[in-house]
Protein backbone atom coordinates (compact mmCIF):
# COMPACT_ATOMS: atom_id res chain seq x y z
CA UNK A 1 0.00 0.00 0.00
CA UNK A 2 3.37 2.52 0.90
CA UNK A 3 3.89 4.35 -2.18
CA UNK A 4 7.09 2.87 -3.71
CA UNK A 5 8.55 6.42 -4.42
CA UNK A 6 9.94 7.21 -0.30
CA UNK A 7 9.12 10.74 -1.15
CA UNK A 8 5.30 10.41 -1.58
CA UNK A 9 2.59 11.04 0.96
CA UNK A 10 -0.64 10.19 -0.11
CA UNK A 11 -3.51 9.39 1.17
CA UNK A 12 -6.43 7.13 -0.61
CA UNK A 13 -9.57 8.61 -2.09
CA UNK A 14 -12.75 7.95 -2.61
CA UNK A 15 -16.44 9.64 -3.97
CA UNK A 16 -18.82 8.55 -1.08
CA UNK A 17 -21.43 8.66 -4.30
CA UNK A 18 -19.43 6.18 -5.82
CA UNK A 19 -18.99 3.35 -2.86
CA UNK A 20 -20.92 0.40 -1.79
CA UNK A 21 -22.65 0.17 1.48
CA UNK A 22 -20.54 -2.40 1.91
CA UNK A 23 -17.32 -0.35 0.88
CA UNK A 24 -18.47 2.73 2.94
CA UNK A 25 -18.50 0.20 6.06
CA UNK A 26 -14.94 -0.60 5.50
CA UNK A 27 -13.86 3.21 5.78
CA UNK A 28 -15.65 3.13 8.97
CA UNK A 29 -13.87 0.27 10.42
CA UNK A 30 -10.58 0.42 12.33
CA UNK A 31 -7.92 -1.24 11.40
CA UNK A 32 -8.21 -4.89 13.30
CA UNK A 33 -6.09 -5.32 16.61
CA UNK A 34 -5.64 -8.81 17.64
CA UNK A 35 -6.12 -8.40 21.18
CA UNK A 36 -6.42 -12.38 22.62
CA UNK A 37 -2.84 -12.41 21.05
CA UNK A 38 -1.47 -9.44 22.68
CA UNK A 39 -3.38 -10.35 25.93
CA UNK A 40 -1.37 -13.48 25.68
CA UNK A 41 2.18 -12.04 25.80
CA UNK A 42 1.45 -9.70 28.31
CA UNK A 43 0.13 -12.29 30.89
CA UNK A 44 3.69 -13.24 32.38
CA UNK A 45 4.52 -9.71 32.56
CA UNK A 46 1.64 -9.37 34.81
CA UNK A 47 2.42 -12.34 36.65
CA UNK A 48 5.94 -11.65 37.19
CA UNK A 49 4.86 -8.05 38.84
CA UNK A 50 2.52 -9.63 41.02
CA UNK A 51 4.69 -12.64 42.16
CA UNK A 52 8.61 -10.94 42.52
CA UNK A 53 7.51 -7.29 42.61
CA UNK A 54 10.02 -4.38 42.24
CA UNK A 55 12.25 -7.36 41.23
CA UNK A 56 10.58 -7.99 38.41
CA UNK A 57 10.04 -4.47 37.36
CA UNK A 58 13.53 -3.45 37.25
CA UNK A 59 14.40 -6.48 35.18
CA UNK A 60 11.64 -5.96 32.46
CA UNK A 61 12.74 -2.31 32.20
CA UNK A 62 16.08 -3.72 31.11
CA UNK A 63 14.56 -5.73 29.00
CA UNK A 64 12.20 -3.73 27.35
CA UNK A 65 13.49 -0.21 28.03
CA UNK A 66 17.25 -1.09 27.55
CA UNK A 67 18.02 0.92 30.55
CA UNK A 68 19.20 -0.58 34.43
CA UNK A 69 17.80 1.70 37.32
CA UNK A 70 18.16 1.09 40.70
CA UNK A 71 14.75 2.36 42.24
CA UNK A 72 11.51 2.01 40.68
CA UNK A 73 10.01 5.05 43.24
CA UNK A 74 10.36 8.39 42.96
CA UNK A 75 8.56 9.70 45.96
CA UNK A 76 7.18 14.17 46.26
CA UNK A 77 9.00 15.95 46.74
CA UNK A 78 11.15 15.45 43.50
CA UNK A 79 13.94 17.16 42.41
CA UNK A 80 12.97 19.33 39.61
CA UNK A 81 15.35 20.37 37.46
CA UNK A 82 15.74 24.47 36.31
CA UNK A 83 13.72 24.27 33.28
CA UNK A 84 14.55 26.78 29.98
CA UNK A 85 12.20 30.05 30.89
CA UNK A 86 9.98 29.03 28.02
CA UNK A 87 9.30 25.38 28.81
CA UNK A 88 8.12 26.85 32.20
CA UNK A 89 6.08 29.57 31.08
CA UNK A 90 4.24 27.53 28.65
CA UNK A 91 3.63 24.83 30.84
CA UNK A 92 2.33 26.85 33.51
CA UNK A 93 -0.15 28.25 30.50
CA UNK A 94 -1.25 24.95 29.94
CA UNK A 95 -1.74 24.34 33.59
CA UNK A 96 -3.84 27.05 34.38
CA UNK A 97 -6.05 26.76 31.22
CA UNK A 98 -6.34 23.12 31.86
CA UNK A 99 -7.02 23.57 35.36
CA UNK A 100 -9.77 26.74 34.82
CA UNK A 101 -11.83 24.11 32.23
CA UNK A 102 -11.21 21.00 34.74
CA UNK A 103 -12.45 23.33 37.35
CA UNK A 104 -15.80 24.39 36.06
CA UNK A 105 -16.67 20.70 35.82
CA UNK A 106 -16.87 20.47 39.45
CA UNK A 107 -20.84 19.87 40.43
CA UNK A 108 -22.30 21.02 43.84
CA UNK A 109 -23.99 18.56 45.55
CA UNK A 110 -27.54 17.80 44.77
CA UNK A 111 -30.32 17.69 46.87
CA UNK A 112 -34.39 16.99 46.14
CA UNK A 113 -37.29 16.56 47.88
CA UNK A 114 -39.50 13.99 45.85
CA UNK A 115 -42.21 13.69 48.12
CA UNK A 116 -42.95 15.80 51.22
CA UNK A 117 -40.79 14.32 53.84
CA UNK A 118 -38.23 12.69 51.39
CA UNK A 119 -34.71 13.91 51.09
CA UNK A 120 -32.38 12.67 48.07
CA UNK A 121 -29.21 13.66 47.86
CA UNK A 122 -26.16 13.65 45.44
CA UNK A 123 -22.41 14.10 46.02
CA UNK A 124 -19.46 13.42 45.06
CA UNK A 125 -16.46 12.17 46.26
CA UNK A 126 -12.82 11.94 44.89
CA UNK A 127 -11.28 8.02 44.13
CA UNK A 128 -8.76 8.03 46.53
CA UNK A 129 -5.90 6.90 44.55
CA UNK A 130 -5.16 7.06 41.06
CA UNK A 131 -2.46 6.18 38.26
CA UNK A 132 -1.04 8.07 35.94
CA UNK A 133 0.12 6.25 33.15
CA UNK A 134 2.19 8.81 30.93
CA UNK A 135 3.85 6.99 27.44
CA UNK A 136 7.56 7.47 26.96
CA UNK A 137 8.71 6.06 23.61
CA UNK A 138 9.39 7.85 20.42
CA UNK A 139 8.29 11.21 22.01
CA UNK A 140 8.39 12.20 25.78
CA UNK A 141 4.67 13.56 26.93
CA UNK A 142 4.27 15.89 29.43
CA UNK A 143 1.41 17.04 28.18
CA UNK A 144 -0.22 13.67 28.82
CA UNK A 145 1.14 14.23 32.50
CA UNK A 146 -1.12 17.35 32.29
CA UNK A 147 -4.25 16.39 31.01
CA UNK A 148 -4.45 13.20 33.76
CA UNK A 149 -2.79 14.87 36.45
CA UNK A 150 -4.69 18.44 36.51
CA UNK A 151 -8.07 16.73 36.94
CA UNK A 152 -6.81 14.31 39.16
CA UNK A 153 -5.38 16.78 41.56
CA UNK A 154 -8.81 19.50 41.32
CA UNK A 155 -11.11 16.28 41.77
CA UNK A 156 -9.15 16.06 44.94
CA UNK A 157 -7.44 12.40 44.63
CA UNK A 158 -5.37 11.49 47.76
CA UNK A 159 -2.56 10.05 46.14
CA UNK A 160 -1.61 10.72 42.49
CA UNK A 161 0.94 8.22 41.04
CA UNK A 162 2.57 9.40 38.11
CA UNK A 163 4.03 5.87 35.94
CA UNK A 164 6.29 6.68 32.80
CA UNK A 165 9.24 4.87 31.72
CA UNK A 166 12.46 6.00 32.30
CA UNK A 167 15.20 7.57 29.19
CA UNK A 168 18.11 5.95 28.32
CA UNK A 169 20.10 7.38 31.37
CA UNK A 170 17.26 6.01 33.81
CA UNK A 171 15.71 9.35 34.34
CA UNK A 172 12.23 11.12 34.05
CA UNK A 173 11.91 13.79 31.93
CA UNK A 174 12.43 17.26 33.51
CA UNK A 175 9.36 18.14 32.20
CA UNK A 176 7.70 15.43 33.62
CA UNK A 177 9.14 15.79 36.64
CA UNK A 178 8.04 19.60 36.44
CA UNK A 179 4.31 18.61 35.83
CA UNK A 180 4.72 15.88 38.61
CA UNK A 181 5.03 18.37 41.18
CA UNK A 182 2.61 21.04 39.43
CA UNK A 183 -0.25 18.32 39.95
CA UNK A 184 1.45 17.59 43.90
CA UNK A 185 1.59 14.22 42.86
CA UNK A 186 2.67 11.85 45.23
CA UNK A 187 5.41 9.65 43.74
CA UNK A 188 6.60 8.42 39.99
CA UNK A 189 6.91 4.83 38.97
CA UNK A 190 9.99 4.79 36.70
CA UNK A 191 8.58 2.32 34.44
CA UNK A 192 6.51 1.74 31.49
CA UNK A 193 4.61 -1.02 29.11
CA UNK A 194 2.23 -3.52 30.93
CA UNK A 195 4.60 -3.92 33.86
CA UNK A 196 3.96 0.06 34.51
CA UNK A 197 0.07 -1.25 34.92
CA UNK A 198 0.67 -4.52 37.07
CA UNK A 199 2.79 -2.50 39.60
CA UNK A 200 -0.27 0.40 39.56
CA UNK A 201 -2.98 -2.58 39.95
CA UNK A 202 -1.32 -4.55 42.61
CA UNK A 203 1.12 -3.01 44.43
CA UNK A 204 4.74 -3.81 45.33
CA UNK A 205 7.13 -3.23 47.81
CA UNK A 206 7.98 0.48 47.12
CA UNK A 207 4.66 1.35 44.22
CA UNK A 208 1.41 2.04 45.91
CA UNK A 209 -1.33 0.36 44.54
CA UNK A 210 -4.58 2.67 43.11
CA UNK A 211 -7.74 2.51 42.83
CA UNK A 212 -8.35 3.47 38.93
CA UNK A 213 -5.78 3.28 36.23
CA UNK A 214 -5.64 6.35 33.09
CA UNK A 215 -4.14 7.05 30.22
CA UNK A 216 -3.14 6.24 27.04
CA UNK A 217 -0.44 3.59 25.62
CA UNK A 218 0.51 0.99 23.11
CA UNK A 219 -1.30 -2.02 22.64
CA UNK A 220 0.46 -3.54 25.44
CA UNK A 221 -0.53 -0.86 28.09
CA UNK A 222 -4.17 -1.35 26.82
CA UNK A 223 -4.13 -5.01 26.83
CA UNK A 224 -2.49 -4.43 30.85
CA UNK A 225 -5.01 -2.27 31.64
CA UNK A 226 -7.87 -4.52 30.25
CA UNK A 227 -6.40 -7.61 32.19
CA UNK A 228 -6.02 -6.07 35.41
CA UNK A 229 -9.65 -4.37 35.22
CA UNK A 230 -11.01 -8.12 34.85
CA UNK A 231 -8.94 -9.28 37.78
CA UNK A 232 -10.78 -9.76 41.06
CA UNK A 233 -7.36 -9.51 43.10
CA UNK A 234 -6.71 -6.20 41.49
CA UNK A 235 -9.90 -4.61 42.49
CA UNK A 236 -8.90 -1.56 39.95
CA UNK A 237 -11.12 0.29 37.01
CA UNK A 238 -9.82 1.90 34.58
CA UNK A 239 -10.39 5.31 31.94
CA UNK A 240 -11.60 3.71 28.81
CA UNK A 241 -10.52 1.24 26.07
CA UNK A 242 -7.83 2.70 23.67
CA UNK A 243 -6.54 2.60 20.16
CA UNK A 244 -4.42 4.38 17.98
CA UNK A 245 -4.97 8.04 17.64
CA UNK A 246 -7.54 10.06 14.61
CA UNK A 247 -8.77 12.90 13.47
CA UNK A 248 -11.89 13.32 11.18
CA UNK A 249 -11.38 16.75 9.20
CA UNK A 250 -14.71 18.06 7.49
CA UNK A 251 -14.02 20.64 5.27
CA UNK A 252 -16.61 22.77 2.88
CA UNK A 253 -15.27 25.24 0.04
CA UNK A 254 -14.61 27.82 2.65
CA UNK A 255 -11.39 25.80 4.42
CA UNK A 256 -7.89 26.58 3.63
CA UNK A 257 -6.18 23.82 2.15
CA UNK A 258 -3.15 24.32 4.04
CA UNK A 259 -5.06 24.54 7.32
CA UNK A 260 -6.67 21.36 6.72
CA UNK A 261 -3.14 19.34 5.44
CA UNK A 262 -1.86 20.78 8.55
CA UNK A 263 -4.44 19.21 10.69
CA UNK A 264 -4.20 15.81 8.82
CA UNK A 265 -0.53 15.88 9.64
CA UNK A 266 -0.37 16.47 13.33
CA UNK A 267 -2.37 13.39 13.96
CA UNK A 268 -0.46 11.67 11.25
CA UNK A 269 2.78 11.83 12.86
CA UNK A 270 1.87 10.59 16.33
CA UNK A 271 2.45 6.78 15.02
CA UNK A 272 2.39 4.24 12.13
CA UNK A 273 -1.22 3.10 12.83
CA UNK A 274 -2.63 6.79 13.13
CA UNK A 275 -5.32 7.85 10.78
CA UNK A 276 -6.44 11.08 9.36
CA UNK A 277 -9.70 11.61 7.71
CA UNK A 278 -10.68 14.19 5.25
CA UNK A 279 -14.13 14.31 4.14
CA UNK A 280 -15.14 17.37 1.86
CA UNK A 281 -18.29 18.71 1.33
CA UNK A 282 -19.04 20.03 -2.03
CA UNK A 283 -15.01 20.70 -3.08
CA UNK A 284 -14.11 20.78 -6.79
CA UNK A 285 -11.38 18.59 -7.91
CA UNK A 286 -9.13 21.03 -8.07
CA UNK A 287 -9.60 22.18 -4.59
CA UNK A 288 -9.07 18.39 -3.25
CA UNK A 289 -6.28 18.41 -5.73
CA UNK A 290 -4.86 21.48 -3.65
CA UNK A 291 -5.18 19.96 -0.23
CA UNK A 292 -3.33 16.65 -1.90
CA UNK A 293 -0.57 18.73 -2.68
CA UNK A 294 -0.50 20.61 0.64
CA UNK A 295 -0.24 17.54 2.62
CA UNK A 296 2.74 16.05 -0.06
CA UNK A 297 4.65 19.54 0.41
CA UNK A 298 4.43 20.30 4.49
CA UNK A 299 5.15 16.29 5.08
CA UNK A 300 8.72 16.51 3.51
CA UNK A 301 9.19 18.83 5.85
CA UNK A 302 8.45 17.03 8.74
CA UNK A 303 10.96 15.52 11.08
CA UNK A 304 8.61 12.41 11.88
CA UNK A 305 8.31 11.99 7.93
CA UNK A 306 8.64 8.59 7.79
CA UNK A 307 6.06 7.60 10.59
CA UNK A 308 3.68 10.33 8.80
CA UNK A 309 4.58 8.50 5.37
CA UNK A 310 2.87 5.39 6.53
CA UNK A 311 -0.21 7.04 8.59
CA UNK A 312 -0.97 9.06 5.72
CA UNK A 313 -0.90 6.26 3.14
CA UNK A 314 -3.56 4.08 5.31
CA UNK A 315 -5.30 7.65 5.62
CA UNK A 316 -8.05 8.30 2.93
CA UNK A 317 -10.29 11.74 1.50
CA UNK A 318 -13.95 10.79 1.40
CA UNK A 319 -16.03 13.13 -0.80
CA UNK A 320 -19.56 14.26 -0.21
CA UNK A 321 -21.98 16.32 -1.94
CA UNK A 322 -23.61 17.00 1.13
CA UNK A 323 -23.20 18.20 4.80
CA UNK A 324 -25.75 15.91 6.34
CA UNK A 325 -24.41 12.80 5.01
CA UNK A 326 -20.62 13.87 6.11
CA UNK A 327 -22.08 14.36 9.37
CA UNK A 328 -23.89 11.15 9.55
CA UNK A 329 -20.94 9.06 8.03
CA UNK A 330 -18.75 10.95 10.74
CA UNK A 331 -21.25 9.90 13.13
CA UNK A 332 -21.07 6.41 12.09
CA UNK A 333 -17.05 6.71 12.41
CA UNK A 334 -17.96 8.33 15.84
CA UNK A 335 -13.97 9.98 15.65
CA UNK A 336 -11.91 10.67 18.25
CA UNK A 337 -11.19 14.37 17.42
CA UNK A 338 -13.42 15.94 15.06
CA UNK A 339 -12.18 19.07 13.54
CA UNK A 340 -14.90 21.44 11.76
CA UNK A 341 -13.67 23.66 8.89
CA UNK A 342 -16.84 24.73 7.41
CA UNK A 343 -18.25 28.23 7.04
CA UNK A 344 -21.02 28.04 9.91
CA UNK A 345 -19.81 25.05 12.43
CA UNK A 346 -22.17 26.17 15.16
CA UNK A 347 -25.10 24.85 12.56
CA UNK A 348 -24.13 21.69 12.53
CA UNK A 349 -23.50 21.26 16.07
CA UNK A 350 -26.76 19.71 16.77
CA UNK A 351 -26.15 16.72 14.72
CA UNK A 352 -22.68 15.30 16.28
CA UNK A 353 -23.58 13.01 18.06
CA UNK A 354 -20.09 10.83 18.29
CA UNK A 355 -17.13 12.36 18.92
CA UNK A 356 -14.61 12.94 21.45
CA UNK A 357 -13.43 16.36 21.47
CA UNK A 358 -14.74 18.77 18.50
CA UNK A 359 -12.47 21.78 16.89
CA UNK A 360 -14.96 24.33 15.38
CA UNK A 361 -14.23 26.97 12.87
CA UNK A 362 -11.13 28.01 10.66
CA UNK A 363 -8.58 28.54 13.78
CA UNK A 364 -9.26 26.01 15.99
CA UNK A 365 -6.35 23.47 15.29
CA UNK A 366 -6.37 20.08 17.56
CA UNK A 367 -2.86 21.00 18.64
CA UNK A 368 -4.74 23.84 21.26
CA UNK A 369 -6.69 20.97 22.44
CA UNK A 370 -3.67 18.69 22.95
CA UNK A 371 -1.61 21.41 24.65
CA UNK A 372 -3.14 24.12 26.22
CA UNK A 373 -6.82 25.44 25.56
CA UNK A 374 -7.94 23.70 28.46
CA UNK A 375 -9.89 20.87 27.13
CA UNK A 376 -8.72 17.57 27.77
CA UNK A 377 -6.78 15.36 25.22
CA UNK A 378 -7.25 12.10 26.53
CA UNK A 379 -10.09 11.03 24.51
CA UNK A 380 -12.45 7.66 23.26
CA UNK A 381 -10.74 6.13 19.85
CA UNK A 382 -11.60 3.29 18.00
CA UNK A 383 -15.24 4.44 17.66
CA UNK A 384 -15.36 4.10 21.64
CA UNK A 385 -16.43 7.85 21.14
CA UNK A 386 -20.19 6.09 20.39
CA UNK A 387 -20.59 5.23 24.34
CA UNK A 388 -17.07 6.11 26.21
CA UNK A 389 -16.44 10.06 27.28
CA UNK A 390 -12.86 11.73 27.17
CA UNK A 391 -11.12 12.10 30.93
CA UNK A 392 -13.02 14.86 32.94
CA UNK A 393 -12.89 15.67 36.40
CA UNK A 394 -15.63 13.23 36.51
CA UNK A 395 -13.77 10.47 35.70
CA UNK A 396 -11.58 10.58 38.81
CA UNK A 397 -14.77 11.24 41.01
CA UNK A 398 -17.46 8.91 42.29
CA UNK A 399 -20.73 9.96 43.32
CA UNK A 400 -22.43 9.00 46.43
CA UNK A 401 -26.65 9.17 46.68
CA UNK A 402 -27.72 9.36 50.50
CA UNK A 403 -31.60 9.62 51.79
CA UNK A 404 -32.95 10.72 54.99
CA UNK A 405 -36.79 10.68 55.59
CA UNK A 406 -38.81 11.91 58.12
CA UNK A 407 -41.69 9.79 60.22
CA UNK A 408 -44.17 11.70 57.87
CA UNK A 409 -42.22 10.71 54.80
CA UNK A 410 -42.14 7.52 55.38
CA UNK A 411 -45.85 7.68 56.07
CA UNK A 412 -45.95 9.14 52.61
CA UNK A 413 -44.02 6.75 50.91
CA UNK A 414 -45.09 3.65 53.02
CA UNK A 415 -48.17 2.47 50.81
CA UNK A 416 -45.29 2.09 47.41
CA UNK A 417 -42.05 0.21 49.50
CA UNK A 418 -44.93 -1.91 51.20
CA UNK A 419 -46.71 -3.11 47.25
CA UNK A 420 -43.87 -3.35 45.69
CA UNK A 421 -42.31 -5.71 48.53
CA UNK A 422 -45.42 -7.92 48.22
CA UNK A 423 -45.06 -8.53 44.67
CA UNK A 424 -41.32 -9.19 44.96
CA UNK A 425 -42.14 -11.52 48.32
CA UNK A 426 -40.12 -9.86 49.88
CA UNK A 427 -41.51 -9.93 54.04
CA UNK A 428 -38.49 -8.37 55.85
CA UNK A 429 -38.47 -5.52 53.48
CA UNK A 430 -42.22 -4.66 53.89
CA UNK A 431 -41.57 -5.14 57.67
CA UNK A 432 -38.80 -2.62 57.96
CA UNK A 433 -41.56 -0.13 56.98
CA UNK A 434 -44.41 -1.83 58.96
CA UNK A 435 -42.32 -1.64 62.07
CA UNK A 436 -41.50 2.26 62.13
CA UNK A 437 -45.17 2.89 60.86
CA UNK A 438 -46.47 1.12 64.24
CA UNK A 439 -43.98 2.48 66.01
CA UNK A 440 -45.23 5.87 65.07
CA UNK A 441 -48.90 5.31 65.89
CA UNK A 442 -48.01 4.61 69.50
N1 LIG B 1 -3.33 14.02 19.92
C1 LIG B 1 -2.93 13.16 21.00
C2 LIG B 1 -2.48 13.92 22.21
C3 LIG B 1 -1.17 14.61 22.08
N2 LIG B 1 -0.80 15.37 21.05
C4 LIG B 1 -0.14 14.65 22.96
C5 LIG B 1 0.40 15.88 21.29
N3 LIG B 1 0.82 15.42 22.45
C6 LIG B 1 -4.08 12.23 21.36
O1 LIG B 1 -5.28 12.86 21.53
ZN1 LIG C 1 -1.66 15.22 19.11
Amino acid sequence: QLPEDPNVYKMRRFDSEQLTSLEVAELVNRPLIDVSAIKERVKPIIEAVQQRGDKAILELTEKFDGVKTETVVLKAPFDVPELSPSVKEAIDAAYTNIKTFHQAQMSNPMVVETLPGVVCSRFSRAIERVGLYVPGGSAILPSSALMLGVPAQVAGCNQIVIATPPNKQGKIADEVLYVASLVEASAIVMAGGAQAVAALAYGTETVPKVDKIFGPGNQYVTAAKMLVQSDNDAMVAIDMPAGPSEVLVIADSSSNAKFVASDLLSQAEHGTDSQSVLLTVGLSDQQIFEIEEQVQQQSLKLTRRDIVRHSISKSYILQFSSMDRAIEFSNRYAPEHLILQIEDPESVMDSVVNAGSVFMGHYSPESCGDYASGTNHTLPTYGYSKMYSGVNTHSFLKFITSQHLTKEGLANLSSSVITLAEVEGLDAHKNAVVVRLEDCHN
